[in-house]
């Protein structure tokens, strides 16, 4: 069995080495000369625990290859991202909404086209507006001359791993596998089967892009929500972590935790696929992007009203990742945060320990903690990295005000009171 990727990101790069290591031969490609050169040098180019290890076993064993064309094999995964467009942007009734760039898994698809064969399995795995698989992918394949459904196999199947957790989720996680029709579901879940241990559940194409956009969408409205109770709490003088935790107990009611916004290339940009392609039905989906799209604005709100307009005050900003524990600042709310206070006038200092350099803020980010805090008004938390959950108060020093602000809510408040400071948390008012 030969199988060839098409993407080596943050699903194509993990789930081309499961097979590997799973008896499969596998030819992961990509166009990224950086990545290519990274990986051909044994070194993998995403944080992931226990990838590095697997990748080199893969490697060593030739059961893994890395190239940056295609070949012939009897399937084709494609894992290439559909972020949202930049400059193009759709509109409903007055309002902008974001739409897919499908631009790179057109171009993973027609990447193939010179290497399929009468009995191919083709599977994407990129999670897409409903229907691509059907009204976008299948045209494409059909140009080789092949019949889709007959002489070639085609299946929707979305990752659905966690960041920081993809190797178990990976295997453990149910497995949805949409087919164009039942020999190919069927084709994918043979394949599949080869790593996956949760179960696998067949259904066709377009149900299971919407299982992937609706379980996404579902988080962020639900975090959306979180955020509003978070804002309310604020006017009526309560503490929304205090209130979620009463309200959870209640055997049918499960409140998220309200944050800075919500980041990452998944819950901030998927539900934008739904909008996108029925901007008439989705108030909700789009609302809640929007209540999440604001929630930088509402911190930096109330980083004023902490300590005022700026005028000299220092901000010690920790965390730039959109979660705790990960490298990744695509979409961050962190980030949002830390431009809009710089804009503002505040002056920054800035400290992720797995952010060692990030472009436009360079002249902002400092190597160690310590440094960070010297001289700060603020200390803002904008990420819950273990390291900051743990961190000793008592050992930092030189701050001009010993005021911290929580957007994360995972102080350690006993800790930090001990030490001094004024502890405030998002959603609790001031
Ligand atoms: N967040 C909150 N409050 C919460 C939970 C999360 O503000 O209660 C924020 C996080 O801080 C982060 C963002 O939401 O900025 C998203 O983080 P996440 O950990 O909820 O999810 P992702 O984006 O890392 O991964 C999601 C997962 N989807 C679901 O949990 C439904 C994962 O299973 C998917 O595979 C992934 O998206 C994807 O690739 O689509």
């Amino acid at each position: 069995m030969k199988i060839c990727i098409i993407g080596l990101g943050y699903i194509g790069l993990p789930t081309a080495t499961m097979f590997a290591t799973h008896g499969v031969d596998v030819v992961g490609v990509d166009v990224n000369k950086n990545v290519l050169n990274k990986l051909q040098n044994g070194s993998i180019h995403i944080e992931e625990p226990g990838l590095q290890e697997i990748f080199q076993l893969a490697i060593h064993n030739k059961k893994l290859t890395i190239s940056n064309t295609p070949e012939k094999a009897d399937a084709f995964i494609i894992a290439v991202p559909t972020p949202f467009l930049h400059d193009d942007y759709g509109e409903y009734q007055g309002k902008k909404y974001k739409k897919a760039d499908m631009s790179y898994v057109v171009s993973a698809t027609e990447s193939i086209l010179p290497f399929l064969e009468p009995g191919n399995l083709v599977i994407l795995e990129s999670t897409s507006p409903p229907r691509t698989t059907i009204d976008l992918i299948k045209p494409i394949l059909e140009r080789s001359g092949l019949k889709v459904g007959t002489d070639l196999f085609l299946a929707y199947s979305p990752e659905r791993v966690l960041p920081g957790k993809i190797l178990t989720e990976l295997k453990e996680n149910a497995r949805v596998i949409g087919g164009i029709n039942s020999e190919s579901a069927e084709k994918g879940r043979d394949l599949y089967s080869r790593f996956v241990k949760g179960e696998i559940v067949l259904t066709d194409a377009t149900t299971a892009e919407m299982v992937k956009l609706m379980e996404n969408t579902y988080r962020d409205v639900n975090i959306a929500i979180a955020n509003e109770f978070s804002r309310l709490s604020d006017r009526f003088g309560i503490d929304v972590w205090e209130a979620i935790k009463i309200a959870n107990l209640h055997p049918r009611v499960n409140i998220l935790n309200p944050g800075p916004g919500v980041g990452g290339h998944c819950i901030s940009v998927d539900p934008w696929f739904l909008v996108e392609t029925a901007p008439d039905i989705t108030p909700l989906i789009r609302t809640a992007r929007d209540v999440n799209d604001s929630q930088p604005d509402f911190v930096v709100d109330l980083v004023k009203r902490i300590i005022g307009e700026p005028k000299g005050q220092r901000i010690a900003a920790l965390g730039l990742t959109y979660k705790p524990d990960v490298d990744d600042v695509r979409e961050s709310p962190a980030v949002e945060i830390v431009k809009i206070l710089i804009e503002r006038g505040f002056t920054l200092r800035l400290f992720d320990p797995y952010v060692k350099s990030l472009k436009s803020f360079e002249d902002y980010l400092m190597g160690n903690l310590e440094d960070t805090v010297i001289g700060a008004d603020l200390i803002l938390v904008l990420v819950d990295h273990s390291e900051f959950k743990s961190l000793d108060p008592g050992s930092l020093i030189g701050f001009r005000n010993k005021k911290i602000l929580d957007t994360r809510h995972c102080l350690d408040i006993r800790k930090w009171h001990q030490a001094g400071f004024e502890v405030i948390f998002l959603g609790n008012s001031i």
